[in-house]
């Protein structure tokens, strides 16, 4: 039975093919080609599709280019059907000739117009914030779409910080710097990128420390990164419940309890353990001194400040006003020596403290 089955399927499979063979035996007689020309952009591809008539003729065609220098051509077979696919290689003209594969007489042309198209500017997006170690792809457009020169150089302002390849931003170290991509054909057609690296990112930042001015740094301020980063806060939701935080774009910090009030607003149910981090700028290396604004309904208010990891203040206590928003100055002692530059001050509360501001300032 078996054999029979296979015997079956043979003589169909025969069959078949002595069909094709019956259908390419009809000589090609006419063809077309379309489109009969074309305007190619440099590095753009376009297709050409030739018919040989009757239907029943071999569709197989041989393409050539008269001038690859300026177009190549190549064969693609489309659900059958044979497909020149030309590529613009450099400004000119060039003729796409196609023939009959069965009939090297029979053929058909299409003209070709290569033109360049120039690049007008490089588009840039958002500045780049990554960890050190963690790699991001800047997001760049060189416009318009299809531009001739394309090809792009990029450079960092210090590998120190940030290296960059081929548009992928590495961070190094804590800091500052700028990457600059430019266009290979013409540096001057070139735009600058900042990128921060750090462990967490100011949030409405820059926060520039001074001796030209005190700089109030609101609580509410704390880095961008969401918990672990920017903050750690013990309990789920923010019982304030003001939302300042996702009315202002970040809608990473959910937890942190912050309440509306007539200075703008204040972190409360706190916790000892509980920790909030800001990323300062210093402009002037030299002492400062910083000055915390906490609250308590009775008690005492107590909390550390850390800069850099390193412990700036012990358990700083200060006797409450003995209401929840009654502010009391707490002067961190002693000052602090800052370098110029990124610094993560972090305030840890050590009990159920409200906190509004540190300020910092000159130390006197
Ligand atoms: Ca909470
Ligand atoms: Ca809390």
């Amino acid at each position: 039975m078996k054999k029979y089955i296979v015997f079956m399927i043979l003589a169909y499979a025969t069959a078949l093919s002595s069909c094709e063979d019956s259908k390419t035996s009809v000589p090609p007689e006419t063809m077309t080609v379309s489109p009969s020309s074309a305007t190619v952009k440099i590095k753009e591809v376009i297709g050409i599709h030739a018919v040989a008539y009757p239907k029943e003729a071999n569709q197989q065609f041989v393409w050539a280019s008269s001038n690859p220098a300026v177009a190549t051509v190549s064969e693609e077979i489309i659900a059958g059907m044979s497909v020149g696919r030309v590529t613009g290689i450099s400004e000119g003209n060039a003729v796409i000739t196609v023939a009959s594969a069965e009939n090297a007489s029979l053929k058909s042309e299409t003209a070709i117009t290569v033109y360049k198209v120039p690049t007008e500017s490089i588009r840039v997006f958002d500045d780049v914030q990554v960890a050190p170690g963690e790699q991001k792809v800047v997001e760049i457009q060189v416009l318009p779409d299809g531009a001739t020169d394309d090809e792009l150089v990029w450079t960092s302002a210090n590998p120190e910080v940030a290296t960059v390849k081929d548009g992928v931003v590495t961070g190094i170290a804590i800091g500052g710097t700028t990457v600059t991509v430019a266009l290979l054909a013409d540096p001057s057609m070139n735009r600058t990128i900042k990128v921060d690296v750090g462990i967490s990112f100011p949030f409405k930042g820059p926060h520039l420390i001074s001796f030209a001015a005190p700089y109030v740094l609101s609580a509410l301020n704390f880095d961008t990164g969401g918990e672990g980063v920017g903050y750690h806060d013990n309990s789920a939701g923010n019982s304030g419940p003001y939302n300042y935080r996702s009315a202002n774009g970040d809608s990473n910090s959910p937890d942190v309890d912050i309440e509306n009030n007539a200075y703008g607003g204040n972190v409360g149910w706190s916790a000892a353990g509980e920790w909030l981090a800001y990323s300062v700028d210093v402009i002037d290396e030299g002492d400062y001194s910083i000055t915390a604004k906490v609250a308590r309904s009775s008690g005492d208010c107590a909390f550390r400040i850390t800069v850099d990891d390193v412990i700036h203040t012990n358990n700083m206590v200060a006797p409450s006003a003995n209401d929840w928003q009654n502010w009391i100055d707490v002067k961190a002692t002693p000052s602090i020596r800052l370098t110029a530059g990124r610094h993560r001050v972090v305030f840890h509360f050590n009990n159920d403290s409200n906190f509004l501001s540190m300020t910092f300032e000159k130390a006197n």
